[in-house]
């Protein structure tokens, strides 16, 4: 098995995060520890060959991303240090404006996604990641491990938030697109967003997505049965919430139907977003999967048949990330 990864994510350390308490910064969870923690888990186990991402440049982000979009992420001022918009827009209402500061609010969601001066290095290098792997797929390997950090299925055409800044998976899944029609099954925690917007209108991808009812977890504003594609795509996008502490058996019965979907859908070859972040453990998630689960999760995934890439998403327990993404792989395997 082909493990794409870079440690150009070491560049992007986020290290507070605000969440809405307005007297404390916390941590931020979405830490370079992550993606370590994965790569020496797998590395110990001797999971996986290793190999560095072909490199991508910023033209590359626009066969999903709009121009101006990915410009203003990649280039910020030099010596602008840590940045983040003070004020969102309300595009309905908004004309887009010219300082980068205020730009950054016309094009974020959110105030848990700062912009460093090397994030840019991270966000292409993460890019790029699943680019490589989504490329190994089409010469044939699978399944594929696309090891990405920063994460990026609630980046959306032209918006980014929720640790992410462009969309990795929807990258890969456009360039997968080469051999004909390809499925995106998200399985973090939080509903992909991004990802689905990217591909509302399209009947060549087909999306499918298991995560915490939006109603009372992030990202709060889509992941709802009733979104179910429009135009072209209108049956083409799945969405399938669950309560808060959904275990296993309720857990793996959603995935089950999501697989039918991607089933009937006939795809050539599958992205499966990964995130972890619904294991029990996890501290930012609220679902109650077990290790084990994981493992089972990759088994019904496999016995669709079709070629596999898998995207790291979420997942913000260090001590445990590792042992969640080796037991899918093994299951997928
Ligand atoms: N203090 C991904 O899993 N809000 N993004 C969490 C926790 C944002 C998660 C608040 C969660 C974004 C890729
Ligand atoms: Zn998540």
């Amino acid at each position: 098995m082909h493990v794409i990864y870079t440690n150009e994510h070491n560049l992007h350390a986020p290290p507070l995060e605000y969440d809405g308490d307005l007297n404390r910064m916390k941590a931020h969870p979405e830490r370079p520890e992550r993606a370590n923690a994965i790569a020496d888990a797998l590395r110990s186990e001797g999971v996986g060959t290793f190999k560095d991402p072909t490199p991508i440049e910023e033209r590359d982000l626009h066969t999903v991303h709009d121009g101006a979009f990915v410009s203003l992420l990649l280039s910020l001022p030099d010596g602008a240090g840590a940045m983040g918009p003070d004020s969102f827009a309300l595009r309905r209402l908004a004309q887009k404006p010219r300082g980068p500061k205020s730009l950054l609010g016309y094009y974020c969601f959110d105030a848990q996604t700062p912009v460093y001066p090397d994030s840019p290095h991270a966000i292409l290098g993460s890019a790029a990641t699943a680019c490589t792997g989504a490329t190994d797929v089409l010469a044939g390997h699978t399944p594929v491990y696309a090891l990405c950090r920063p994460p990026g299925h609630h980046a959306g055409r032209d918006y980014y938030g929720g640790y992410c800044y462009v969309n990795n998976a929807a990258l890969a899944a456009r360039r997968i697109e080469a051999a004909g029609r390809v499925a995106v099954l998200d399985v973090d925690y939080h509903h992909g967003n991004g990802t689905q917007d990217v591909f509302y209108t399209s009947n060549s991808v087909y999306f499918a997505s298991v995560h915490a009812d939006p109603n009372v977890a992030y990202p709060f504003f889509s992941g709802y049965p009733d979104e179910t594609g429009a135009e072209a795509g209108e049956g083409c996008t799945a969405n399938y919430p669950l309560p808060l502490g959904t275990r296993d058996e309720e857990y793996l019965a959603a995935l089950d139907r999501a697989l039918s979907g991607i089933a009937r859908f006939d795809p050539a070859a599958l992205v499966c977003s990964l995130g972890t972040d619904a294991y029990e453990g996890d501290p930012v998630g609220k679902l109650s999967v077990s290790e084990a689960c994981f493992r089972e999760m990759g088994r019904r995934i496999a016995s669709l048949g079709r070629p596999v890439l898998v995207v790291q998403e979420g997942g913000y327990d260090v001590h445990t990330i590792g042992r969640c993404v080796l037991r899918f792989l093994e299951g997928l395997s």
